[in-house]
């Protein structure tokens, strides 16, 4: 049993597709940053910082973006999102979440010069693709919901992110992300454009 903690349009959108993807049946509890006084009261008893994503496994929390999606790759391996057996593969895997986990996610609170200068990276990093290590992966996922999130706010022009705009919409097209936007509208959350 698969219980979801998550709000629309937060990093817990990787863990959202990841779920499609994989084809996991869930329970999903939507929180609101607005109104966190309305939080499920369990949840700070499975994650006590109250972020999402957080995923419980059988009533065991699991935390991270990176270390679910990883999770429901390994339990899921028929989806494909993990470059299993190839060593090299695997940690460039790994490369990419830390690098989006500790470099892109936080790269906002230091202004935008410092923001336009790691997507620059990323976007250097990432190269023609078409995806971020050989074949789609787990890696994808995290990139996209950092990249789809913030190209509002950056003023993403494609000329300056052509790697990143291609991936990015190269992702819009997978039937798991649109099934993950579709829930996440529904639930009244307004897409950035
Ligand atoms: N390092 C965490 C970051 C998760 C995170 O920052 N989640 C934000 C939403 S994007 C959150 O839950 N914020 C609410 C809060 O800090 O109270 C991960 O990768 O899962």
């Amino acid at each position: 049993m698969l219980t979801f903690y998550h709000a629309p349009g937060s990093s817990s959108l990787a863990v959202h597709i990841a779920l499609h993807e994989v084809g996991a049946v869930f329970e999903a509890k939507t929180i609101s940053f607005a109104h966190r006084d309305l939080d499920p009261p369990e949840l700070r008893g499975f994650n006590p910082e109250g972020k999402v994503p957080t995923l419980v496994i059988d009533g065991r929390p699991l935390t991270e973006v990176a270390a679910i999606l990883y999770y429901l790759a390994r339990t899921y391996p028929d989806a494909k999102l993990f470059p299993f057996g190839d060593i090299e593969a695997e940690a460039k895997v790994i490369s990419w979440m830390s690098f989006v986990a500790s470099t892109l996610h936080p790269a906002r609170q230091r202004g935008p010069e410092h923001t336009q200068q790691v997507y620059r990276w990323a976007e250097q990093r990432l190269g023609v693709g078409p995806w971020a290590v050989g074949a789609y992966s787990i890696a994808d996922i995290h990139l996209f919901r950092l990249f789809w999130r913030f190209r509002g706010s950056l003023g993403a022009d494609p000329a300056i992110f052509p790697n990143l705009t291609a991936h990015h919409d190269r992702m819009m097209q997978r039937p798991a992300v649109q099934k993950t936007f579709e829930a996440e509208a529904a639930l009244g959350y307004t897409l950035p454009a």
